[in-house]
């Protein structure tokens, strides 16, 4: 028997606990709200989960003290807007050797953080090294159905897969069958973005529109939150699993999501404000919709239903309006290729017309080699025939790049000429040898991450290609020394 505190007495909290309970474990229940407490208690009844008998053994309390201190397992179970709060409550009553569970959906809109790092955050007072096994718990599962005993998966994430195997244990012996997976951010960014798709697959309806539509938004919708998870770094089988698509499905086909019912009324022509309280629950697709917007933003990542959505709620425009508009957006293939690709292989069919050797030049300190350094070497080579790289020396990387290397020229050197893509390395030793280079090396196209963009465009009056490469975006040196350090 474990002993379990739940943050938060909604419909998902109590069902969380209803379960938890019935299959043993002391459970806790916190509400800041004294006479929903005292309801509950006396009752053990809940508004939202009707004809559901929570088990007496569950206990309500306005302390949360008494939820927090001694337990094995804590619940984060309030809405996204409240989570930085309810964290600052719990604080001084909370230590690392618990299990940390966020069971909310959302991204906090100022900072962008994830819920865990929002809890981590206050928690950890700026010590990286603490609280950086929270669990975000999140995946296909209406309260109603789970409080009702129906079979449910839901995915148990954590950088620290024993404790994400702690919660899965925990549930064993219940409707609940819980699966784990180390990519905490992914499974977060699906859990906070499909309650958008499942907006827009409300208003859909609401405009009378029918499955076809909705499924077209189903699968756009995955592959938008997708591509924004892969920029940031996530792992891709998340997407398509448990926490991503399997919960925009359940969300978007299904009455009991709020966000549905919300997007549906607004579809029909209620305001965001009207339907939300028609809902009469929280709708965390409204509150997820500004940090969406920003991560799409920050990301460079193309999210038009997001974005649709974002019209609609944030700036009012007509849903009949802002969903012709989506459908009548530019064509595309369905395999979208990265953008990297894409602007690779136009640019290689457009060089691949000259005749006789091509000979390609980049420049750069490709200190602590990456996949990012990679990528631009691999495209750069595929322009042409033959790639020079001119390494930056230790000097001029340090005096006049601010960089100070890790590994120092020669040992870069070594490490590039090892690469299948490089045929020469010569060292950079000053900014202005670019033209001479040009001239020297007889040289017909001159490649730099898109960092550089325009930065050497006087390279064209030398009869030189200029061509900047989209980056690898959630890669750098500098990340990877943070990490390390960390
Ligand atoms: N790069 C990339 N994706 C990353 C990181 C780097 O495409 N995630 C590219 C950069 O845009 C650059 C090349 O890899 O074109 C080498 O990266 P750096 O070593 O950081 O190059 P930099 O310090 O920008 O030096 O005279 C030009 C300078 O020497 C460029």
């Amino acid at each position: 028997m474990k002993k379990i505190g739940i943050l938060g007495a909604g419909t998902w909290g109590s069902a969380i606990a209803k379960v938890l309970c019935e299959i043993g474990n002391a459970v806790t229940v916190w509400s800041p709200i004294q006479d929903e407490v005292d309801t509950l208690n006396s009752t053990h009844l809940h508004k939202n989960l009707p004809g559901v008998k929570i088990p007496e053994g569950v206990s309500y309390t306005t302390d949360i003290k008494l939820t927090c201190e001694g337990m094995d397992y804590i619940f984060f179970v309030v809405p996204s807007v409240f989570m930085r709060s309810t964290a600052e409550k719990v604080k001084p009553y909370v230590s690392a050797a618990q299990t940390l569970v966020i069971a909310s959906k959302g991204i906090e809109d100022s900072t962008l953080m994830t819920l865990t790092d929002v809890v981590k955050d206050v928690l950890s007072d700026g010590d990286r090294s603490k609280f950086n096994d929270i669990v975000a718990f999140s995946g296909p599962a209406h309260a109603e159905e789970v409080a009702g005993g129906m079979p449910t998966t839901i995915v148990s994430a954590c950088k620290r897969m024993k404790k994400a195997e702690d919660v899965e244990i925990l549930f064993r012996n219940s409707c609940v069958r819980v699966y784990t997976n180390p990519d905490v951010y992914g499974v977060e960014i699906c859990g906070a973005i499909k309650n958008i798709i499942a907006l827009a697959c409300g208003i859909s309806s609401g405009l009378g529109f029918g499955d076809n539509t909705r499924a077209a938004l189903i699968t756009r919708g995955i592959a938008e939150i997708t591509r924004l998870g892969m920029a940031m770094g996530c792992a891709e089988q998340t997407f398509a699993g448990l926490a991503g698509t399997g919960d925009i499905v359940v969300t978007s086909t299904s009455m009991h999501s709020r966000n549905n019912r919300a997007g549906c009324l607004i579809g029909k022509g209620y305001t965001p404000e009207e339907a939300i309280k028609a809902v009469g629950m929280v709708v965390e697709g409204v509150n997820a919709l500004p940090a969406a917007i920003k991560l799409a933003k920050k990301y460079n990542v193309e999210m038009p239903i997001v974005s649709s959505v974002n019209m609609i709620i944030s700036e009012g425009i007509k849903p009949k309006e802002v969903l012709a508009k989506l459908m009548g957006r530019g064509y595309k293939s369905e395999l979208n290729k990265s953008d990297i690709d894409v602007a690779f292989e136009s640019i290689v069919m457009k060089n691949r017309k000259k005749s006789g050797m091509t000979r390609v030049i980049t420049y750069g300190s490709f200190d602590l080699l990456h996949y990012g350094h990679i990528n631009l070497l691999r495209r750069a080579k595929a322009l042409g025939d033959y790639l020079i790289v001119a390494l930056s020396t230790d000097e001029f990387s340090e005096v006049q790049k601010n960089k100070k290397c890790y590994f120092n020229y020669e040992q870069r050197k070594v490490l590039l000429e090892s690469l299948r893509f490089v045929d020469l390395v010569i060292p950079e030793e000053s900014w202005e040898q670019k033209k001479s280079d040009m001239k020297e090396f007889r040289i017909d196209t001159f490649v730099m991450g898109d960092d550089w963009e325009g930065k050497f465009d006087y390279l064209e009056n030398e009869n030189v290609d200029v061509i900047y490469l989209p980056r690898t975006p959630e890669i750098s040196t500098e990340k990877i020394k943070k990490a390390i350090a960390e």
